[in-house]
Protein backbone atom coordinates (compact mmCIF):
# COMPACT_ATOMS: atom_id res chain seq x y z
CA UNK A 1 0.00 0.00 0.00
CA UNK A 2 1.06 3.61 -0.42
CA UNK A 3 1.52 5.39 2.85
CA UNK A 4 0.37 8.92 2.13
CA UNK A 5 -2.02 11.49 3.52
CA UNK A 6 -5.67 10.58 3.19
CA UNK A 7 -6.85 13.83 4.79
CA UNK A 8 -5.74 17.43 5.23
CA UNK A 9 -4.79 18.88 8.59
CA UNK A 10 -7.98 20.98 8.36
CA UNK A 11 -9.99 17.77 8.14
CA UNK A 12 -8.17 16.29 11.13
CA UNK A 13 -8.82 19.54 13.01
CA UNK A 14 -12.53 19.16 12.28
CA UNK A 15 -12.47 15.62 13.72
CA UNK A 16 -10.72 16.92 16.82
CA UNK A 17 -13.19 19.79 17.30
CA UNK A 18 -16.10 17.34 17.08
CA UNK A 19 -14.68 15.08 19.84
CA UNK A 20 -14.99 15.50 23.59
CA UNK A 21 -12.76 12.70 24.86
CA UNK A 22 -9.45 11.99 23.08
CA UNK A 23 -6.68 9.44 23.60
CA UNK A 24 -3.24 10.33 22.21
CA UNK A 25 -0.66 7.60 21.74
CA UNK A 26 2.49 6.77 19.78
CA UNK A 27 4.92 3.96 19.08
CA UNK A 28 6.27 1.56 21.71
CA UNK A 29 9.22 2.76 23.80
CA UNK A 30 8.52 6.40 22.96
CA UNK A 31 11.49 8.52 21.89
CA UNK A 32 11.69 12.29 22.21
CA UNK A 33 9.51 12.90 19.16
CA UNK A 34 6.85 10.37 20.14
CA UNK A 35 6.76 11.73 23.67
CA UNK A 36 6.87 15.36 22.51
CA UNK A 37 4.03 14.82 20.03
CA UNK A 38 1.77 13.16 22.60
CA UNK A 39 2.55 15.67 25.37
CA UNK A 40 2.15 18.70 23.09
CA UNK A 41 -1.24 17.64 21.81
CA UNK A 42 -2.54 16.56 25.22
CA UNK A 43 -1.40 19.84 26.77
CA UNK A 44 -2.70 21.99 23.93
CA UNK A 45 -6.15 20.37 23.86
CA UNK A 46 -6.65 19.92 27.62
CA UNK A 47 -8.44 23.25 28.08
CA UNK A 48 -11.08 22.25 25.52
CA UNK A 49 -11.14 18.44 25.67
CA UNK A 50 -10.84 15.53 28.08
CA UNK A 51 -7.36 14.36 27.08
CA UNK A 52 -5.61 11.05 27.83
CA UNK A 53 -1.94 10.25 27.10
CA UNK A 54 -1.36 6.52 26.72
CA UNK A 55 2.23 5.40 26.24
CA UNK A 56 3.13 1.90 25.06
CA UNK A 57 6.07 -0.14 26.31
CA UNK A 58 8.81 1.05 28.61
CA UNK A 59 9.35 4.80 28.75
CA UNK A 60 13.09 5.68 28.87
CA UNK A 61 14.07 7.84 31.91
CA UNK A 62 14.80 11.03 29.88
CA UNK A 63 11.34 10.73 28.32
CA UNK A 64 9.80 10.29 31.77
CA UNK A 65 11.41 13.54 32.87
CA UNK A 66 9.76 15.29 29.89
CA UNK A 67 6.37 14.30 31.30
CA UNK A 68 6.48 16.88 34.08
CA UNK A 69 2.99 17.31 35.49
CA UNK A 70 1.20 15.75 32.51
CA UNK A 71 -0.32 12.43 33.58
CA UNK A 72 0.52 9.51 31.28
CA UNK A 73 -0.86 5.99 31.42
CA UNK A 74 1.53 3.15 30.61
CA UNK A 75 0.41 0.22 28.50
CA UNK A 76 2.76 -2.78 28.50
CA UNK A 77 0.14 -5.17 27.15
CA UNK A 78 -3.54 -5.35 26.22
CA UNK A 79 -4.49 -5.92 29.89
CA UNK A 80 -3.27 -2.43 30.75
CA UNK A 81 -5.74 -0.71 28.43
CA UNK A 82 -8.31 1.17 30.51
CA UNK A 83 -11.98 0.33 30.09
CA UNK A 84 -12.81 3.57 28.36
CA UNK A 85 -14.34 4.52 25.03
CA UNK A 86 -12.87 7.80 23.75
CA UNK A 87 -14.57 9.73 20.95
CA UNK A 88 -11.27 9.90 19.10
CA UNK A 89 -7.82 8.25 19.16
CA UNK A 90 -4.82 10.07 17.68
CA UNK A 91 -1.80 7.94 16.77
CA UNK A 92 1.35 10.06 16.44
CA UNK A 93 4.83 9.51 14.96
CA UNK A 94 3.99 6.03 13.63
CA UNK A 95 1.48 4.26 11.45
CA UNK A 96 2.94 0.77 11.64
CA UNK A 97 1.18 -2.15 13.34
CA UNK A 98 4.61 -3.56 14.30
CA UNK A 99 5.27 -0.51 16.49
CA UNK A 100 2.00 -0.49 18.43
CA UNK A 101 1.55 -4.14 19.31
CA UNK A 102 0.19 -3.70 22.87
CA UNK A 103 -2.80 -1.74 21.52
CA UNK A 104 -3.08 -3.18 17.99
CA UNK A 105 -6.25 -5.19 18.57
CA UNK A 106 -7.91 -2.42 20.56
CA UNK A 107 -7.11 0.08 17.78
CA UNK A 108 -8.35 -2.30 15.06
CA UNK A 109 -11.68 -2.57 16.86
CA UNK A 110 -12.02 1.23 16.87
CA UNK A 111 -10.62 1.91 13.40
CA UNK A 112 -13.23 4.54 12.45
CA UNK A 113 -12.30 6.59 15.50
CA UNK A 114 -8.53 6.45 14.91
CA UNK A 115 -6.74 9.29 13.11
CA UNK A 116 -2.99 9.53 12.48
CA UNK A 117 -0.26 12.13 12.09
CA UNK A 118 3.14 10.84 10.99
CA UNK A 119 6.39 11.79 9.25
CA UNK A 120 7.59 8.30 8.35
CA UNK A 121 7.80 7.15 4.74
CA UNK A 122 6.11 3.80 5.37
CA UNK A 123 3.29 2.49 7.49
CA UNK A 124 -0.03 0.64 7.54
CA UNK A 125 -3.74 1.44 7.67
CA UNK A 126 -3.69 1.92 11.45
CA UNK A 127 -5.70 5.13 11.20
CA UNK A 128 -8.95 5.56 9.27
CA UNK A 129 -7.63 8.93 8.10
CA UNK A 130 -4.07 10.15 8.34
CA UNK A 131 -1.83 13.09 7.59
CA UNK A 132 1.64 12.03 6.49
CA UNK A 133 4.53 14.31 5.53
CA UNK A 134 7.82 12.44 5.23
CA UNK A 135 9.66 15.70 4.53
CA UNK A 136 8.98 16.94 8.07
CA UNK A 137 12.00 16.64 10.36
CA UNK A 138 9.83 15.52 13.28
CA UNK A 139 6.26 14.59 14.02
CA UNK A 140 6.10 17.57 16.38
CA UNK A 141 6.57 19.81 13.30
CA UNK A 142 3.28 18.38 12.03
CA UNK A 143 1.62 18.71 15.43
CA UNK A 144 2.57 22.39 15.34
CA UNK A 145 0.88 22.68 11.92
CA UNK A 146 -2.15 20.87 13.31
CA UNK A 147 -2.35 23.34 16.20
CA UNK A 148 -2.20 26.16 13.63
CA UNK A 149 -5.12 24.54 11.82
CA UNK A 150 -6.95 24.44 15.16
CA UNK A 151 -5.96 28.08 15.75
CA UNK A 152 -4.32 27.19 19.05
CA UNK A 153 -1.18 29.17 19.88
CA UNK A 154 1.30 26.93 21.77
CA UNK A 155 1.77 27.70 25.47
CA UNK A 156 5.28 27.40 26.89
CA UNK A 157 4.49 23.84 28.09
CA UNK A 158 3.31 22.89 24.60
CA UNK A 159 6.28 24.61 22.96
CA UNK A 160 8.67 22.68 25.26
CA UNK A 161 7.25 19.35 24.10
CA UNK A 162 7.25 20.37 20.42
CA UNK A 163 10.84 21.59 20.62
CA UNK A 164 11.98 18.41 22.39
CA UNK A 165 10.61 16.27 19.56
CA UNK A 166 12.19 18.45 16.90
CA UNK A 167 15.54 18.64 18.66
CA UNK A 168 15.85 14.91 19.35
CA UNK A 169 14.72 13.79 15.87
CA UNK A 170 17.31 16.08 14.24
CA UNK A 171 20.19 15.21 16.61
CA UNK A 172 19.83 18.69 18.10
CA UNK A 173 19.71 20.28 14.64
CA UNK A 174 22.88 18.66 13.31
CA UNK A 175 21.42 15.95 11.05
CA UNK A 176 20.53 16.27 7.37
CA UNK A 177 16.80 16.57 8.18
CA UNK A 178 17.36 19.83 10.10
CA UNK A 179 16.24 21.98 7.19
CA UNK A 180 15.00 25.56 6.89
CA UNK A 181 11.51 24.58 8.03
CA UNK A 182 12.94 22.87 11.13
CA UNK A 183 15.00 25.92 12.08
CA UNK A 184 12.01 28.21 11.42
CA UNK A 185 9.86 26.10 13.75
CA UNK A 186 12.66 26.06 16.32
CA UNK A 187 12.92 29.86 16.15
CA UNK A 188 9.18 30.21 16.66
CA UNK A 189 9.24 27.87 19.67
CA UNK A 190 12.28 29.59 21.22
CA UNK A 191 10.45 32.91 20.88
CA UNK A 192 7.61 31.42 22.93
CA UNK A 193 10.15 30.86 25.70
CA UNK A 194 11.54 27.35 25.34
CA UNK A 195 14.68 26.99 27.45
CA UNK A 196 16.77 24.80 25.16
CA UNK A 197 19.73 24.45 27.54
CA UNK A 198 17.47 23.14 30.30
CA UNK A 199 15.78 20.74 27.85
CA UNK A 200 19.17 19.50 26.64
CA UNK A 201 20.23 18.79 30.20
CA UNK A 202 16.97 17.02 31.07
CA UNK A 203 16.93 14.88 27.93
CA UNK A 204 20.58 14.29 27.05
CA UNK A 205 22.57 14.61 30.29
CA UNK A 206 20.95 12.11 32.59
CA UNK A 207 23.20 9.10 32.00
CA UNK A 208 24.59 6.74 34.62
CA UNK A 209 28.32 5.87 34.88
CA UNK A 210 27.50 2.57 33.13
CA UNK A 211 27.04 4.56 29.96
CA UNK A 212 30.68 5.56 29.90
CA UNK A 213 31.80 2.02 30.71
CA UNK A 214 29.79 0.66 27.78
CA UNK A 215 31.03 3.43 25.48
CA UNK A 216 34.62 2.56 26.39
CA UNK A 217 34.01 -1.09 25.47
CA UNK A 218 32.23 -0.26 22.23
CA UNK A 219 34.97 2.18 21.14
CA UNK A 220 37.62 -0.42 21.98
CA UNK A 221 35.80 -2.88 19.73
CA UNK A 222 35.85 -0.71 16.60
CA UNK A 223 36.75 -2.65 13.50
CA UNK A 224 37.68 -0.54 10.46
CA UNK A 225 36.75 -1.99 7.10
CA UNK A 226 36.52 -0.70 3.55
CA UNK A 227 39.75 1.32 3.82
CA UNK A 228 38.57 3.01 6.97
CA UNK A 229 35.33 4.27 5.49
CA UNK A 230 33.21 1.96 7.64
CA UNK A 231 33.47 1.39 11.40
CA UNK A 232 31.75 -1.54 13.08
CA UNK A 233 31.41 -1.75 16.86
CA UNK A 234 30.18 -4.72 18.89
CA UNK A 235 28.72 -5.12 22.37
CA UNK A 236 28.10 -8.59 23.79
CA UNK A 237 25.58 -9.41 26.49
CA UNK A 238 28.47 -9.86 28.93
CA UNK A 239 29.49 -6.23 28.33
CA UNK A 240 26.11 -5.17 29.66
CA UNK A 241 26.29 -7.64 32.58
CA UNK A 242 29.79 -6.60 33.66
CA UNK A 243 29.06 -2.86 33.55
CA UNK A 244 25.56 -3.03 35.02
CA UNK A 245 24.62 -1.47 31.68
CA UNK A 246 21.20 -1.10 30.15
CA UNK A 247 20.09 -0.74 26.59
CA UNK A 248 19.24 2.90 27.24
CA UNK A 249 22.93 3.49 28.12
CA UNK A 250 23.99 3.09 24.48
CA UNK A 251 21.50 5.49 22.87
CA UNK A 252 23.34 7.53 20.24
CA UNK A 253 26.59 5.62 20.69
CA UNK A 254 26.45 4.37 17.10
CA UNK A 255 27.34 7.89 15.92
CA UNK A 256 30.68 8.04 17.77
CA UNK A 257 32.95 6.78 14.93
CA UNK A 258 31.50 9.38 12.53
CA UNK A 259 33.75 12.04 14.08
CA UNK A 260 36.68 10.43 12.27
CA UNK A 261 37.76 11.95 8.94
CA UNK A 262 37.02 9.68 6.02
CA UNK A 263 34.45 7.57 7.83
CA UNK A 264 31.19 7.42 5.88
CA UNK A 265 29.26 4.84 7.91
CA UNK A 266 29.16 3.44 11.43
CA UNK A 267 27.43 0.35 12.77
CA UNK A 268 26.76 -0.83 16.29
CA UNK A 269 25.95 -4.51 16.80
CA UNK A 270 24.39 -5.53 20.07
CA UNK A 271 23.95 -9.11 21.18
CA UNK A 272 20.34 -9.58 22.31
CA UNK A 273 19.43 -11.31 25.58
CA UNK A 274 17.37 -13.91 23.73
CA UNK A 275 20.02 -14.47 21.05
CA UNK A 276 20.37 -12.69 17.75
CA UNK A 277 21.88 -9.31 17.05
CA UNK A 278 20.41 -5.82 16.82
CA UNK A 279 22.26 -3.76 14.23
CA UNK A 280 22.08 0.06 14.11
CA UNK A 281 23.60 1.88 11.16
CA UNK A 282 24.36 5.56 10.61
CA UNK A 283 25.93 7.41 7.69
CA UNK A 284 27.14 10.92 7.01
CA UNK A 285 25.17 13.14 4.65
CA UNK A 286 26.97 13.93 1.36
CA UNK A 287 29.98 16.25 1.67
CA UNK A 288 28.45 18.45 -1.04
CA UNK A 289 24.75 18.72 -1.91
CA UNK A 290 23.84 15.92 -4.30
CA UNK A 291 27.14 14.12 -3.69
CA UNK A 292 27.58 10.43 -2.91
CA UNK A 293 26.71 8.93 0.49
CA UNK A 294 26.10 5.50 1.95
CA UNK A 295 22.42 4.64 1.94
CA UNK A 296 22.10 2.63 5.15
CA UNK A 297 18.40 1.98 4.53
CA UNK A 298 19.43 0.03 1.41
CA UNK A 299 21.96 -1.94 3.48
CA UNK A 300 19.59 -2.90 6.28
CA UNK A 301 16.87 -3.44 3.69
CA UNK A 302 18.86 -6.39 2.39
CA UNK A 303 19.01 -7.78 5.92
CA UNK A 304 15.28 -7.55 6.59
CA UNK A 305 15.42 -4.18 8.35
CA UNK A 306 14.53 -0.62 7.42
CA UNK A 307 14.73 3.02 8.41
CA UNK A 308 16.00 6.22 6.84
CA UNK A 309 18.87 6.74 4.36
CA UNK A 310 21.21 8.01 7.11
CA UNK A 311 19.81 6.04 10.10
CA UNK A 312 18.53 2.51 9.94
CA UNK A 313 18.49 -0.80 11.75
CA UNK A 314 17.88 -4.52 11.46
CA UNK A 315 17.46 -7.57 13.65
CA UNK A 316 19.75 -10.42 12.65
CA UNK A 317 19.58 -14.08 13.66
CA UNK A 318 23.29 -14.73 14.06
CA UNK A 319 26.33 -14.10 16.24
CA UNK A 320 28.08 -10.72 16.52
CA UNK A 321 30.91 -11.84 14.23
CA UNK A 322 28.47 -13.14 11.63
CA UNK A 323 26.49 -9.90 11.90
CA UNK A 324 29.59 -7.85 11.09
CA UNK A 325 30.28 -10.07 8.07
CA UNK A 326 26.68 -9.72 6.88
CA UNK A 327 26.87 -5.94 6.99
CA UNK A 328 30.22 -5.96 5.19
CA UNK A 329 28.67 -8.14 2.51
CA UNK A 330 25.51 -6.00 2.20
CA UNK A 331 27.64 -2.88 1.64
CA UNK A 332 28.79 -4.31 -1.71
CA UNK A 333 25.48 -3.37 -3.31
CA UNK A 334 25.54 0.28 -2.19
CA UNK A 335 29.26 0.99 -2.44
CA UNK A 336 29.94 4.68 -2.99
MN1 LIG B 1 9.78 10.95 14.81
Amino acid sequence: MTYESTATLEELATRIRAAKTIVCTSHEKPDGDAMGSVLALVRALSPSHEMHAWLMGSVPPPMQSMQGGTPCHNIAGPDDIPVFEPDLVIVLDTGAWSQIKPMAEWLRDRHDRVIGVDHHASGDDVASVRYVDASAASCTMLVLELLDALQIEPSIEVADALFAGLATDTGWFRQANADAAAFAAAARLLAIGVEKDRLYRVIEETARPSRLALHARALASVEWIRDGRVAIMRLAQKDFDETDGRRSDVTGLVNAPLVVDGVEMAALLIEEKDGGVKASLRSKPPAEPGGPFMDVRAITGQLGGGGHVHASGAKLSCTLAEGAAKIDHAIDSVEL
